[in-house]
């Protein structure tokens, strides 16, 4: 008998939906093929002999603990270097057990959905916002209210209108989303007076908000430029989300997530059941790459890769990209994000880049109502200089011919 999956498959299964970057990825992996698109770390940048010695370090040390079952919750020492780390980096009043080791900080954003959002539940982000969180709190069939960005990161007012309306329906939502600093995908950060703003209105309305916050310390010029969210808590009602991905290695798939005891309890048993705990070995390698004072210096130097790649991208796009694109200049992070003249359609033209040899993330993922047509974001972390400008090139190409070809208007997803 032939199986019928479609009857075998949960309600829960057949939502999920795809990720355009996952798919992205594997058709970028092809030579000769540039890739502005992937969030991903320079390969250049990996400090390969440092994580090789303490590698070695562990074999000497630990390596039977390295490779037998952990605790659920994470390596206690990483814990609590951790814990000192984000006290004196990011002033968050937090001691071991407030710390819970995931595999990635996607499997914390997945712990979220599935711990505070019931089918049909409500959630806040702004728009644009990481698309890896829309598909994990998509996969529990969370609602996302959406709030337009501004240049203080998020519409505080819309948010007090759409709060105010919501609460007439009876609705309720249960957390916000935010990449408050260098956002994934704008490059925007949230002033700090709108932080303060967020923590306030999350207590008047009684929600969490869950600050993921990868790109905090890829500061381009000077400090860090605003407290975490979390500093500003007293209250227990922010849910802070830490990786090693975008400032060591994502390789490690290596996250930590700050919250109060009921939740860092939750997501406890919430992994138990999903992977028992995340890889010893690598927990052990990242403890002894923090305790050997490590990570400072590579961010360090990542920052000022970073923001060199930043601006050869930039200067390209000055040079190369037709009147009418616009950018931002993030002071920070991996992307910048490009609005087109509105005869562009990013979507309907990834095709012709991708002939070309080029890709891009199409800007209109990153709206949970892809009410947007004619942005796309570039990464510039990823890819050496010269492929950087030979790709805004390819790209720019494709901008121009796609803007000389007739079109047929009812292609278009969001009008011309
Ligand atoms: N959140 C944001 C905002 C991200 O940009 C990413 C990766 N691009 C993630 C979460 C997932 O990171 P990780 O590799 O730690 O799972
Ligand atoms: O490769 C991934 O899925 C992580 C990167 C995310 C991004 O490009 O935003």
């Amino acid at each position: 008998m032939v199986v019928n999956y479609e009857r075998l498959f949960s309600a829960r299964s057949k939502s999920l939906k795809s990720s355009e970057i996952r798919e992205l990825l594997k058709l970028t992996q092809s030579p000769g093929f540039i890739s502005l698109a992937g969030g991903l770390p320079s390969p250049q940048a990996f400090p390969v002999d440092i994580i090789h010695e303490c590698i070695e370090k562990v074999f000497k040390t630990d390596i039977h603990n390295a490779l037998q079952y952990g605790t659920t919750e994470g390596l206690p020492q990483l814990r609590n270097v951790l814990a000192q780390r984000m006290r004196d980096k990011k002033n968050i009043d937090c001691e071991l057990h407030d710390i819970l080791i995931t595999s990635g900080a996607q499997q914390a954003l997945s712990f979220v959905a599935f711990n505070l959002l019931d089918p049909g539940d409500t959630y806040i982000t702004s728009a644009p916002t990481y698309l890896g969180a829309l598909q994990a709190f998509h996969a529990y069939q969370g609602n996302c209210e959406c709030i337009p960005m501004n240049d203080e990161g998020i519409d505080i007012d819309s948010l007090r209108r759409n709060l105010k309306r919501l609460h007439r329906t009876g609705i309720s939502p249960k957390f916000l989303y935010a990449v408050a600093t260098f956002q994934n995908p704008s490059g925007e950060s949230i002033s700090l007076e709108h932080r303060k703003e967020l923590i306030e209105i999350a207590s008047e309305y009684d929600f969490l908000i869950v600050e993921d916050d990868p790109y905090g310390e890829l500061v381009f010029e000077g400090e860090p430029i605003f407290p975490s969210i979390k500093s500003l808590d007293t209250k227990g009602r922010v849910i802070y989300i830490g990786t090693f991905s975008k400032v060591l290695a994502p390789g490690f798939r290596l996250a930590w997530v700050i919250a109060s005891e009921e939740i860092i309890n939750k997501f406890a048993l919430t992994k138990q059941s999903s992977d028992l705990c995340s890889n010893m070995f690598v927990q052990y390698v990242a403890y002894e790459y923090i305790k050997g004072g490590y990570l400072d210096i590579q961010i360090q130097h990542i920052k000022q890769l970073y923001r060199h790649k930043r601006d050869v991208m930039i200067k390209a796009l000055e040079k190369y990209f037709p009147e009418g694109a616009k950018w931002t200049v993030p002071g920070g992070g991996m992307f910048l994000w490009v609005t087109l003249p509105k005869n562009v359609n990013t979507r309907l033209m990834l095709k012709r880049a991708i002939a070309k040899k080029v890709a891009y993330v199409v800007g209109d993922s990153f709206y949970p109502d892809s009410s947007n047509y004619n942005s796309m974001r570039l990464n510039f972390s990823y890819s050496d200089d010269d492929i950087i400008i030979e790709g805004i090139k390819r790209l720019a190409e494709a901008i121009k011919e796609e803007m000389a070809t007739p079109y047929d208007k009812d292609e278009y997803v969001g009008g011309v």
